[in-house]
């Protein structure tokens, strides 16, 4: 049994549910309550900070490719092996599974020769890692980062000195537009364009020259571009911390026409729905449609270590000049090995198709559970949601979810977010559309 740290009550029922066979992916026999989890929960409560409120549940290992098989383990060890439909619990970011022997031995390899120098030297990984990824995604060059968010502020950045040095826009005049319902990290910037008050309360005053737009909704955004002055739009293909939320057919096309129209760069923010999550190398394939810059992160390095990437061409790129940004880590060949490696796992083994055909064998089967508990499903590939019904407590169907084997999160309250590692194969993911249905219908 995983526990579950906020649902102490439960505490107790989990003890009598112990007794019992617990369904779980594998049929591994259920165990003991793990002591050591406990002590976990409790050492973390006492020595950090407060910023997430995390399901009971400590891992320590994980594996996702040799045999196919997308188990993450509990400390106790003796505890159940889970299919985790949250790729590492946190979303997207294990879209090779875990540990998967290539990018691992991508890392093993590079960390035994050279794992971070200075950019003021070259190094002979970044210029073949380089070549690779903008030759992929059809760019002229990439500026690497290491988190997501960096790659969207670095984008923000190139957006402004753009607007300056090639639109015209006059000094510390530049306007970037997002769309209301964003999530694209947790920096000051970041936080300035968001909707959600649990992400910019108490964090003002806020980044200046930022202005949002309701979402999907382009007759909204051709009104705010016609303003001279606004040099960039940066919007998620699908917005994913939002609960997946998937715009009209049209919508992406919709946006690269008005940007082009109006003169201001289009910024993609692929982190999360980029890299076969949704069943195209990226979401934006879906409509045949190129960004102006195009933001990747999480799966970029197989959720091994923090690796993210704005991608440009040189009209863009080329306005930060040497010594206008950077990052001690960014670029660094270990983190380049491994994200290359972690592209070749995506191409290789054709995960954005499996993607696609599983997403729709999810959807499938999502949209056969009762209406009056799961009142919509949506989502591409295998980045999906369910909008339960509000009369049913989303974080109590992911704390039975999680006791039958299942790691999913909910968000916004009534919304779970399934985003399983695009390695998944049908028995798995049979599996977990058993232990969804059985769990949803218990409700
Ligand atoms: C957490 C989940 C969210 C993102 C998009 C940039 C970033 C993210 C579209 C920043 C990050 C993370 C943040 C993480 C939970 C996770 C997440 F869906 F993937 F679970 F928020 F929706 N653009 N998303 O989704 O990337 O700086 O974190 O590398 O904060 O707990 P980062």
């Amino acid at each position: 049994i995983m526990l579950s740290r906020l649902y102490r009550p439960v505490l107790a029922s989990c003890q009598k549910i112990s007794q019992n066979a617990v369904r779980c992916a594998s049929s591994v026999q259920p165990a003991k309550i793990g002591k050591k989890s406990e002590a976990i929960f409790e050492r973390e409560d006492k020595f950090g900070a407060h910023n997430y409120a995390p399901l009971g549940v400590a891992l320590n290992k994980g594996e996702g490719k040799k045999t196919r098989i997308c188990f993450v383990w509990d400390v106790d060890l003796v505890l159940i092996s889970t299919l985790n439909f949250l790729s590492a619990v946190i979303v997207q970011v294990k879209s090779q599974g875990h540990c998967h022997p290539k990018v691992i031995q991508a890392l093993v390899d590079q960390a035994s020769k050279l794992t971070l120098t200075s950019r003021a030297f070259y190094n002979d990984r970044l210029g073949e890692y380089e070549q690779y990824i903008t030759n992929l995604f059809g760019y002229d060059k990439v500026l690497p980062m290491n988190t997501g968010v960096e790659g969207g502020e670095t984008a923000c950045k190139l957006a402004r000195k753009w607007a300056y040095k090639v639109k015209g826009v006059p000094k510390n005049q530049a306007k970037i537009i997002f769309a209301e319902g964003n999530f694209w990290g947790r920096t000051l910037a970041a936080v300035s364009s968001s909707t959600d008050p649990s992400a910019y309360e108490d964090y003002g005053p806020y980044m200046p020259g930022f202005d949002m737009v309701p979402y999907n909704d382009l007759n909204a955004l051709e009104q705010k571009l016609k303003d001279p002055n606004v040099c960039a739009y940066m919007v998620e293909p699908i917005q994913g911390e939002a609960g997946v939320v998937v715009p009209h057919d049209g919508y992406l096309k919709g946006v690269r026409d008005l940007c082009t129209k109006y003169n201001v760069l289009w910024i993609a923010d692929e982190v999360q729905t980029g890299l076969a999550r949704t069943g195209r190398r990226l979401a934006v394939d879906h409509e045949n449609v190129k960004p102006d810059l195009l933001i990747l992160g999480k799966a970029l390095s197989g959720g091994v270590l923090p690796v993210s990437a704005v991608l440009a061409n040189n009209e863009v790129m080329m306005t930060i000049r040497p010594g206008e940004h950077g990052s001690t880590y960014g670029g660094n060949p270990l983190a380049c090995c491994v994200a290359m490696e972690s592209l070749k796992v995506l191409e290789e083994e054709k995960l954005a198709e499996n993607a696609e055909r599983l997403g729709q064998v999810l959807r499938k089967e999502l949209n056969e559970l009762p209406k009056d508990r799961v009142k919509l499903v949506r989502g591409k590939g295998l980045l999906n949601a369910i909008v339960i019904d509000p009369e049913i407590d989303a974080g109590k169907v992911c704390k039975k979810l999680l006791l039958n084997g299942l790691l999913a999160k909910p968000t916004h309250g009534d919304i779970i977010r399934f985003a399983p590692p695009l390695v998944i194969n049908d028995s798995q993911l049979n599996e977990c559309i058993e232990i969804i249905s059985s769990t949803i219908r218990s409700m």
